[in-house]
């Protein structure tokens, strides 16, 4: 599968065309609209999420609630563009109107695409890089996360993001007995944390972080269970899939570090306190005492749950100022805003997930073919026998 996404924070509309999904595979825009609620909610987000309600239009590649196997195409309104088009439209514009345009940025951002995407652009209105490089964008991967996850479910894989730390508040360990506990206990907190003691103690990080005009950042987790054994491979650096997740997940805005399983942990430890043994049973065939390297062996998951966690740095979209250079009067100012979210963990928890699943089920689909759900889950039958006799 692979996908492509366009559109710009304040512009009409965000789209994404995605390829190679299976034919017969229910989806509706129910199933999507789901997930790009979840991204939405948080505690900590600003008041661009309460202009916005995101639901998304399917215009291509899926009739009477089923997959044709043609490319899907998917659209979510900015409803912000209301207030923005004479400053975003596409038309071009008369001198006069040039120079009339407004909210032009000259002021560069610290932490931002801005400056540097201005210079490798040669933009003198750095609107022409922040619309992109927003994480405005992360909608439409929320939204073609939530068709990979559509094939995950189909084959028993289930997956959920949450947050295990903001700033310096963390929960100690992933106590949760399934999947399903898990979901239920992140829904039920405003800052996806499973431990409802320690989302309170988030919050008040959120609230003093906002009271300071500063932001916060976290990490966040996400787990994968049901994953079959063998999805990517040892045999080339493009083809393992921890590489290619790691892609994934490093390629969310804000996003400083990836780790799989126990990660730089593991570098502190010796051998024997990190590698997973191996043991055996008729009816389970092989498995692992423990799952410290996070379901991936050799660049191929081994069958235990996949376990993802990514470092988000605070958003650097800041009330409290910080010193920048302005590009036309070369003016040291200081960098502030009008509106930003405090805190954007929770929602990137869901961006995560999506980035996950979107890798998971692609490497599914190439292990199992990609033209229709009934012939792939024959195969997918089979494998599982032959795992199981091994
Ligand atoms: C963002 C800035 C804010 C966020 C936005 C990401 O938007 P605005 O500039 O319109 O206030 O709210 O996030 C979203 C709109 C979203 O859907 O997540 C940025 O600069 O990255």
């Amino acid at each position: 599968m692979r996908f492509l996404t366009a559109g710009e924070s304040h512009g009409p509309e965000l789209t994404v065309i995605i390829e190679g999904v299976p034919s017969q595979l229910p989806l509706t825009e129910e199933d999507i609209n789901l997930h790009l609620h979840r991204r939405q909610k948080g505690y900590g987000r600003g008041r661009r999420m309460q202009i916005e309600t995101d639901r998304v239009r399917i215009t291509a590649g899926v009739r009477h609630g089923k997959t044709t196997g043609a490319p899907i195409a998917l659209h979510v309104e900015n409803k912000d563009w209301k207030h923005w088009e004479k400053i975003m439209g596409a038309q071009p514009l008369t001198e006069e109107e040039e120079s009339e345009v407004k909210r032009k940025i000259t002021r560069p951002r610290p932490g931002h695409a801005d400056l540097t995407g201005a210079i490798k652009y040669r933009h003198r209105d750095m609107r022409n890089v922040l619309e992109r490089s927003s994480a405005r964008e992360t909608t439409v991967r929320v939204a073609a996360g939530a068709v990979a996850q559509k094939i995950l479910k189909e084959f028993g894989i289930d997956i959920c993001g949450h947050v295990l730390e903001i700033g310096v508040i963390r929960s100690e360990g992933t106590a949760f007995s399934s999947i399903a506990e898990l979901k239920a206990r992140t829904e039920a907190s405003e800052v996806r944390c499973f431990d409802p003691e320690v989302s309170e103690k988030m919050k008040l990080a959120i609230d003093e972080a906002k009271e300071n005009g500063d932001s916060i950042g976290g990490i966040v987790e996400v787990v994968a269970t049901g994953v079959p054994v063998g999805l990517g491979s040892h045999v080339h650096y493009d083809r393992k899939l921890d590489a290619r997740i790691a892609q994934g997940v490093m390629s969310i805005n804000a996003f400083k570090g990836v780790e799989i399983g126990i990660g730089f942990e593991a570098a502190r430890l010796l051998g024997s306190q990190v590698h997973d043994e191996i043991i055996y049973s008729e009816e389970a065939g092989f498995s692992r005492k423990t799952n410290r390297l996070g379901g991936f062996e050799g660049g191929m998951t081994n069958g235990m749950p996949v376990v993802v966690r990514g470092a988000m740095k605070p958003i650097p979209t800041l009330y409290k100022p910080l010193q920048s250079v302005d590009i036309e009067t070369k003016e040291v100012f200081s960098a502030s805003i009008e509106r930003s979210d405090s805190c954007a963990v929770p929602a990137a928890a869901v961006v995560c997930e999506a980035a996950v699943a979107w890798e998971l089920a692609s490497a599914f689909l190439e292990k199992f073919g990609s033209d229709t759900m009934e012939d792939i889950r024959q195969h997918v039958e089979n494998y599982h026998e032959k795992v199981r006799r091994f």
